[in-house]
């Protein structure tokens, strides 16, 4: 492994421990009550699990990093279009949050690693008029949300998860997280970021899922 590369790994590995102990930090801090934090922590309807279960239309593409691109633009001042190499350039961000699938199943404590949706949007600079996302996969599948719910602190478009390269069905290379909505909305293999004025429902949306897609007030179907 070359010293840059294990400077690098190192860097990440130092990365989620931080996080990991500011989660604890203040996981104890909000409740003082050991044994509450869990279940003020699943939302109405939702069972925790351990493992991650993979949920997809079932092409899942093979997408290689010279064939890799992401593509933001629609309503925004400057739309670029990044290769990987430009891409892997961005500041990188690290994450720490909770699953939560419409299928009824909850994981904790995801520790992401990224480019936050805040940096990709200050280059960006949204238009006025745009108040929509929607996200295009390399698969086909689309899906869409208000640029508020994009514009979090949380999400970001992840490469990494515990510290490793996304899995191919979990959608690697680089895949949305937008943890405050059901992880339908986090499109996987993600390539385009369009940004329009009026709502589109995307391919969930159209076929009877929420357009929203909130946990916490079950916005699951309709
Ligand atoms: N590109 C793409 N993204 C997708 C999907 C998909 O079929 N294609 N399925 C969605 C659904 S319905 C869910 S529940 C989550 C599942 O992500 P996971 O397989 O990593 O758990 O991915 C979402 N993102
Ligand atoms: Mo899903």
């Amino acid at each position: 492994m070359d010293a840059e590369k294990e400077k690098r790994l190192f860097e990440l590995r130092r990365k989620l421990v931080e996080s990991k102990e500011r989660w604890a930090k203040e996981g104890r801090l909000l409740t003082g009550h050991a044994g509450e934090t869990s279940r003020d922590r699943l939302p109405p309807g939702q069972r925790q699990v351990k493992d991650w279960p993979v949920l997809d239309l079932g092409k899942r593409p093979g997408v290689s990093p010279e064939s890799w691109r992401l593509k933001v633009d629609g309503l925004v001042a400057h739309p670029f279009d990044w290769s990987w190499r430009e891409f892997s350039d961005q500041p990188q961000t690290v994450s720490t949050s909770d699953i939560h699938c419409v299928t009824a199943w909850s994981r904790f404590d995801n520790h992401w690693e990224g480019v936050s949706a805040k940096h990709i949007l200050s280059l960006a600079k949204p238009l006025p008029e745009a108040h929509f996302v929607v996200f295009h996969s390399f698969d086909g599948y689309t899906t869409n949300l208000p640029l508020a719910d994009f514009d979090a602190d949380d999400a970001l478009i992840a490469h990494s998860w515990e510290g490793k390269p996304l899995p191919r069905e979990h959608g690697g290379p680089a895949r949305v997280v937008v943890p405050k909505l059901y992880f339908w909305k986090s499109a996987k293999w993600v390539n385009r970021i369009e940004l329009i004025a009026a709502d589109r429902p995307g391919f969930w949306e159209r076929r009877g899922y929420h357009d929203h897609g909130d946990p916490w007030t079950e916005e699951r179907y309709g």
